[in-house]
């Protein structure tokens, strides 16, 4: 039987997630959606045989819906997973998790209340080919232990009304997450610096940003954050480790030969770029619901990153080096 999804948000990856539970993902239905852009929403609800609600909570509540997609913007995620749960359905919410580490914890207390796992966070990387092959060499010893890791995230543009602080909570958080993932341990200090602004940065945007993390075994991370870097999306990872360094692939297209040059297109968003990553969380995500089981990044690792992106935040206000208070995991999540 099809799981019957309920999806929140119909921007552009929300649109995107209801394509792929219609025409990529085997086993799930999308029934129900709600977007404060009631125009766009009903027109995606006709296109896809979906039923048009007027608020999200409706869609939570909804009876013919089984289990809910969060992609509406950052500040609503908090809401939204908070009402799911206590409506006792499965929840997949786009990163991040919440905006801050407060509102994490609030998400936390009222899964643990229910006695459930039922949250998964949409850190995607996690199922992103190139990285998984990049952990599977850290674990294999074939590098030895890694001691740093060179990172880039640049966008070609940034999202409408996007702020100084979301290069960190709304960009960098991907790192955070796949990062902390990839190495199996946790984050000690942050420090963010701040280059030269770019011209095209605009209402007052400081834009590129480099975010410098150390874990706790003392692996030293930098991870230049550009959002308006123009040319293209442009991700890049790179982990050097005792006896040698792996980095992530450029997407695989084909290289053109013309007019004197060797050349390949760069993807423009993330929507392409990861687009085999979205597939593959989306259908375990759909499998392990219908097993009654969270199996990708949970709660907790939303907590974790949420923290750490406080504590970059900080940082970066204060201009200062700050030591990150990691929390216990708690035994629920610890499984
Ligand atoms: P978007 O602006 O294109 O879409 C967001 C939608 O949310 C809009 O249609 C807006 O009208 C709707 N919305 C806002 N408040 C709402 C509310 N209270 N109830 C219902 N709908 C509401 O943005 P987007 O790029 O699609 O991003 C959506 C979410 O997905 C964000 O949280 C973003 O961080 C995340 N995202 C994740 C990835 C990824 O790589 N995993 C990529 C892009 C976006
Ligand atoms: C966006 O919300 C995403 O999650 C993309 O993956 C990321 O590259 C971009 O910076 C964010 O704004």
């Amino acid at each position: 039987m099809d799981l019957r999804v309920g999806v929140i948000g119909t921007g552009a990856i929300g649109e995107d997630h209801i394509r792929r539970l219609t025409n990529v993902i085997t086993g799930a239905k999308v029934m129900a959606l709600s977007d404060i852009n009631v125009e766009k929403a009903k027109r995606i609800a006709d296109k896809y045989g979906a039923k048009f609600y007027a608020t999200g909570e409706e869609v939570i509540e909804a009876p013919e819906v089984d289990a809910i997609v969060i992609a509406s913007w950052d500040p609503t995620h908090t809401q939204y997973v908070i009402a799911s749960i206590k409506a006792g359905k499965f929840v997949l919410c786009e990163k991040p998790l919440a905006t801050s580490a407060e509102d994490c914890k609030k998400i936390l207390e009222t899964e643990i209340e229910g006695g459930k796992q039922l949250v998964q966070v949409g850190f995607m990387r996690r199922f992103d080919r190139g990285y998984r092959q990049i952990k599977s060499v850290i674990e294999s010893g074939k590098i030895g232990q890694p001691l740093m890791v060179h990172c880039v995230h640049r966008n070609r543009i940034p999202g409408p009304k996007h702020t100084t602080e979301m290069n960190i909570k709304n960009s960098v958080i991907h790192e955070i997450d796949v990062l902390r993932w990839l190495l199996g341990e946790e984050y000690k200090i942050a420090q963010v610096l701040m280059p030269k602004s770019s011209r095209l940065a605009e209402d007052g945007l400081r834009d590129p940003q480099i975010v410098l993390l150390e874990t706790q075994s003392g692996v030293r991370i930098d991870v230049e954050s550009f959002v308006n870097c123009q040319y293209g999306y442009d991700v890049q990872c790179e982990v050097v480790g005792e006896t040698g360094t792996i980095r992530l692939p450029d997407p695989a297209n084909v290289v053109m030969c013309s007019q004197g040059a060797h050349s390949y297109e760069i993807f423009p968003d993330w929507s392409d770029r990861f687009v085999e990553a979205y597939d593959i969380e989306f259908q375990q995500w759909v499998d392990a619901v219908k097993q009654g089981v969270v199996k990708g990044a949970t709660a907790w690792d939303g907590y974790i990153a949420c923290v750490t992106a406080d504590a970059c935040t900080e940082a970066r206000e204060k201009g200062t080096i700050m030591n990150i208070t990691m929390p216990e995991c708690q035994k629920f999540y610890n499984k």
